[in-house]
């Protein structure tokens, strides 16, 4: 095993979720970081103790002693050390997403639980639109992934909002991480009307919030992994750098000849949509718990993810995940991909300059398990932004319309639309996506080349190039960020796609 995937080798029981804590930290006193709380003991080797849940023989010891590499608990797994049968719940376990990762960390030994009460499917239905891979009811994804992979996912259909019946089912499993999907992920869903503003803000916000109150009362020593956004950031057109969420500590504040250290501060947000402000929020409201009750997080700023493709949703039919192309659902490859499909313009939203960071699904669930290895300190709330690389939507559509037209000998055309969104059509760009690679060990296995590629392969199948045909009408935008109730108008058709070469700037 090289050293490269044991990231974890050095954290400690300290990390563990397995420690109990309770009763012998005060809290208060600590301060925010293990360092300060070693300054100020008196006896280093004593200035805490907890025990061991799976181990009490143990009994009270220092849990700085014990390293994951010598914890007969934690395992060698491919992505780091794992806790062995660690309990992980994926809370919106029946999304894109979570439904992907139930069968990744499933199939590295992970004992999976989940609760989902739909609402994607709810709301995709309810705009009249439909995942174009058709996916399985959960009963029959739950009875598939046992009878396919050996793989037995512990489900409860719940509302992430119904905060007696989720306490119930966090104090009979008692999750060891808990990975936080059950969102509304859709900026134009929400910036329909006010109605879909509320709604998605008070699943988002509120969902959250109850979920910390639980927590705090249940399993206080549980890592939290919530999915924030890259969009929270916005693109500061100053032209700094979006940094992972808190300042580094020689960030400096120059003003009036005097100069501050913003080391250590949150970094400004300026969010995107009613949707992206709900993740803000969240931002404002996990932070506060890790300060007030030492909980423990990651954010998780997710670039926009694409693809279709990981080892365990490919093994059947049954097991794939949604793909949605519809204009709430669909994020932009996805969109393009499908577009090109059936022929359709692939529609860039204005000049088409935008920069955005992206991640493939499968790099992405492998950042996850590396997080979830790897817990936060007490009292951390860490971030990470998660994207393999970055680039200009234009740049993206001429790689689609490249591989559509070379590899599946389409005929491709780009459009440009009217955007309907606020955003700028061209801005500076300097995100700093370090953290997972440097402190995680992630190394992005997917070029959006090769993931474009997988992506073809299964939407040009005659029954889901079908079922794009038939949600085609919802492929234009009609949600404007203005409130206006008209659809977009193209500016532009290109007929003759040019191949960029610095698309090619964006391969990991
Ligand atoms: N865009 C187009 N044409 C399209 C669709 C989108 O040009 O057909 C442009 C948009 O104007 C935008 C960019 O592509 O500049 C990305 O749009 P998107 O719809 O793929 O993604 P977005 O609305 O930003 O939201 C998605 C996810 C969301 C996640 C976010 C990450 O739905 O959950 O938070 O990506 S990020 O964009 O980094 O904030």
């Amino acid at each position: 095993m090289s050293a490269y995937s044991m990231h974890n080798q050095d954290k400690t029981c300290w990390n563990c979720p397995a420690i109990d804590l309770a009763g012998m930290v005060d809290f208060r006193a600590c301060g925010q970081s293990l360092q300060i709380s070693k300054a100020r003991s008196d006896d280093s080797d004593t200035y805490i103790l907890a025990r061991c849940k799976r181990n009490p023989g143990l009994g009270v010891y220092d849990p700085t002693t014990i390293t994951f590499a010598e914890c007969p608990e934690w395992i060698e797994r491919p992505y780091g050390y794992l806790l062995r049968d660690m309990r992980v719940m994926i809370l919106g376990i029946d999304g894109y997403l979570g439904w992907t990762l139930a069968l990744w960390l499933g199939n590295l030994g992970i004992k999976v639980s989940g609760i989902d009460n739909y609402n994607r499917r709810n709301w995709v239905k309810e705009r009249g639109a439909h995942t174009v891979v058709p996916i399985s009811r959960m009963s029959e994804r739950l009875h598939a992934a046992t009878s396919v992979l050996g793989i037995d996912i512990n489900f409860r259909e719940i509302d992430i909002m119904d905060r007696a019946r989720l306490a119930e089912f966090i104090d009979e499993v008692k999750p060891e991480a808990i990975v936080h999907y059950a969102e509304c992920p859709s900026a134009p869903y929400s910036m329909i009307d006010a109605e879909h503003a509320i709604l998605v803000q008070e699943n988002n916000v509120l969902g959250t919030l109850g979920l910390l109150f639980i927590m705090r009362d249940l399993v206080p020593e549980t890592s939290l992994i919530k999915l924030g956004t890259m969009g929270e950031y916005g693109t500061p057109l100053t032209g700094r750098p979006i940094f992972e969420g808190i300042f580094p500590a020689d960030a400096i504040l120059k003003w009036d000849n005097r100069e501050w250290s913003l080391g250590g501060e949150l970094t400004p947000r300026d969010p995107v949509s009613f949707y992206h402000v709900s993740k803000v929020q969240d931002t404002f409201n996990v932070y506060e718990s890790c300060k007030y009750w030492w909980l423990r997080s990651y954010d998780v700023m997710q670039g926009v993810i694409y693809g279709i493709h990981t080892d365990q949703v490919a093994a059947d039919e049954r097991l794939r995940t949604r793909f949605d192309i519809d204009e709430w659902f669909g994020t932009v490859i996805n969109r393009f991909v499908a577009q090109a499909v059936i022929g359709f313009p692939l529609s860039i939203y204005g000049a088409g300059e935008q920069l955005r960071g992206f991640i493939a699904l499968e790099d992405a669930m492998q950042c996850m398990v590396r997080l979830i290895a790897s817990p936060p300190d007490p009292g951390q709330y860490g971030v990470v932004n998660q994207m393999s690389g970055y680039c200009s939507i234009r740049s993206l559509a001429e790689t689609v319309a490249e591989i559509g037209s070379q590899e599946f000998g389409l005929t491709v055309r780009i459009q440009r639309v009217e955007n309907p969104r606020v955003e700028a059509d061209i801005h500076p760009f300097e995100p700093i996506y370090d953290n997972l690679p440097k402190e995680f060990a992630f190394q992005p296995k997917v070029s959006p080349e090769m993931e474009i590629y997988r992506m073809f392969e299964l939407l040009t199948q005659p029954s889901i190039k079908q079922r794009i045909e038939e949600k085609k009408h919802l492929i234009l935008p009609r949600t404007w960020w203005s409130g206006q109730k008209k659809p977009v108008e193209t500016l532009e058709v290109i007929d003759e796609v040019e191949y960029a070469p610095r698309a090619k700037v964006y391969l990991s």
